[in-house]
């Protein structure tokens, strides 16, 4: 089978190595001169563990060939970014659209089309299917039409792509029962077939789920300052019920797909998402609650050693992710110095440049190297040796001197 795929970022770049290490002719079509360059040296820009090896290979062995423009092939996958705009922060199909309109000179009867990106409820009904049905396709009969999204996590891209269960959303049954067959080349999960909009409402909620469930979080991490309550034990309690698992409050909610697929939904629904809307208030309020938070624990202007920029740990992305507001509300009245062993791109220093004379390390991102510093070595570097924990996960080590604060202990440090 010889498939096209249109994006070649973090979810087109390891979707079109996969299917080529699975025997597919992959075209890989990206807009960008650098990327596909780079790609054709073999050479990968995204941190994601045993990509470039498996891309270089794949591309030395003309199984996956790099190209700026599409060819005629089999299937056609989309898979470029859709972000949100204007104040409803609706679905912005720009990148969608460019992307469809580039390969129509190539498609033939009998091709699949593949949405992958996430885009809001109805999308490929009301704005994909009139442009290829424009072009005299009938959807169903000559040409296939499909919405396939990923649920794939950053860091486990390439095993989650073979393992997971995989949603393909039909325009009509024959729609799914063709693009069931690009995904049986390399998915050992289930294929769920089901009609578009469902695959769509579908990907926007798994996203929409987790967000809700971290703002409850969240709040529950601002009633317990409140109340002079110790919130992570709190969670810890909770989640020692069979049924009720907690997840952890934050700085925010990065990245791009839980800060943007909520939104989706509620610009389709917007009087009935209430729930929806208010969880992605809270999470937007955190960096905020943060600002406040280290004002309060360090009234003067003062050196704040900054661990972390990206919107989670072990990660470069830094794609909406809340410590970029943290730190922006913080350049008023401190220092910072910014360390992140993992993003690069931003005016970073070493850890030791950062912390030397610091009179707080705050930690945005949950990285494991954060989890074993050597306290001790902090201590001697820094004038005030507090460290302010937003992510909630790094232990104290009794007898270094370093006083470690986080979501559950803040109250007790916060000058009345
Ligand atoms: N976060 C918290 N507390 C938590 C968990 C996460 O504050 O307990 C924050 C993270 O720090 C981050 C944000 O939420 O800023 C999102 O983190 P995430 O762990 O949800 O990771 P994503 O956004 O990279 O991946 C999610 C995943 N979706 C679900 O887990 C339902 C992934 O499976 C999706 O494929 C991905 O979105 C996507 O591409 O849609």
């Amino acid at each position: 089978m010889k498939v096209c795929v249109v994006g070649l970022g973090y979810i087109g770049l390891p979707t079109a190595v996969i299917l080529a290490s699975h025997g597919c002719e992959v075209i890989g079509v990206d807009i960008s001169y650098f990327v596909v360059d780079n790609l054709k040296q073999g050479k990968v820009v995204i941190e994601e563990p045993n990509l470039e090896f498996i891309t270089k290979e794949c591309v030395m062995k003309g199984m996956l060939r790099p190209k700026l423009e599409p060819e005629i092939a089999d299937a056609f996958i989309i898979a470029v970014p859709t972000l949100f705009q204007g104040e409803d922060k609706s679905c912005d199909l720009t990148y969608v659209l460019n992307a469809l309109e580039s390969i129509l000179p190539y498609l033939r009867k009998g091709n699949t089309v593949i949405i992958e990106s996430t885009i809001a409820p109805l999308s490929t009904e009301e704005s994909i299917l009139p442009i290829l049905e424009k072009q005299g396709f009938k959807i169903g009969i000559n040409l296939y039409l499909a919405h396939c999204p990923e649920r794939v996590l950053p860091g486990r891209i390439l095993y989650e792509l073979e393992n997971n269960d995989r949603i393909i959303g039909g325009i009509t049954r024959e729609c799914a029962e063709h693009a069931a067959k690009v995904y049986r080349t390399f998915v050992r999960g289930k294929l769920i077939l089901t009609n578009a909009r469902t695959a769509e409402l579908s990907k926007c909620m798994e996203n929409t789920f987790r967000d809700v469930n971290i703002a409850l979080s969240n709040e529950l991490a601002k009633i317990c300052n409140e109340l002079h309550i110790d919130c992570m034990q709190v969670i810890r309690m909770v989640n020692r019920h069979p049924r009720v698992q907690m997840l952890t409050p934050g700085p925010g909610v990065g990245g791009h797909c839980l800060a943007i697929d909520p939104y989706f939904i509620c610009s389709k629904a917007k009087d009935t998402s209430r729930l929806i809307s208010l969880a992605r208030e809270i999470n937007t309020s955190m960096p905020e609650y943060v600002e406040t938070q280290v004002r309060a624990l360090l009234p003067v202007a003062s050196k704040i050693a900054v661990f972390g920029l990206s919107y989670k740990g072990n990660i470069d992305d830094t794609r909406e992710s809340p410590a970029l507001e943290v730190v922006n509300r913080l350049r008023e009245g401190y220092e910072l110095m910014i360390y992140d062993p993992h993003v690069h791109g931003y005016k970073t220093t070493s850890m030791e440049e950062a912390v030397r004379g610091a009179d707080m390390i705050l930690v945005l991102s949950d990285h494991k190297e954060f989890a074993t510093l050597d306290h001790k070595q902090l201590v001697e570097w820094m004038n005030h040796p507090v460290l302010f924990d937003t992510r909630n996960f790094i232990q104290p080590q009794l007898g270094s001197g370093l006083t470690v604060i986080n979501f559950g202990n803040v109250f007790q440090y916060v000058k009345k």
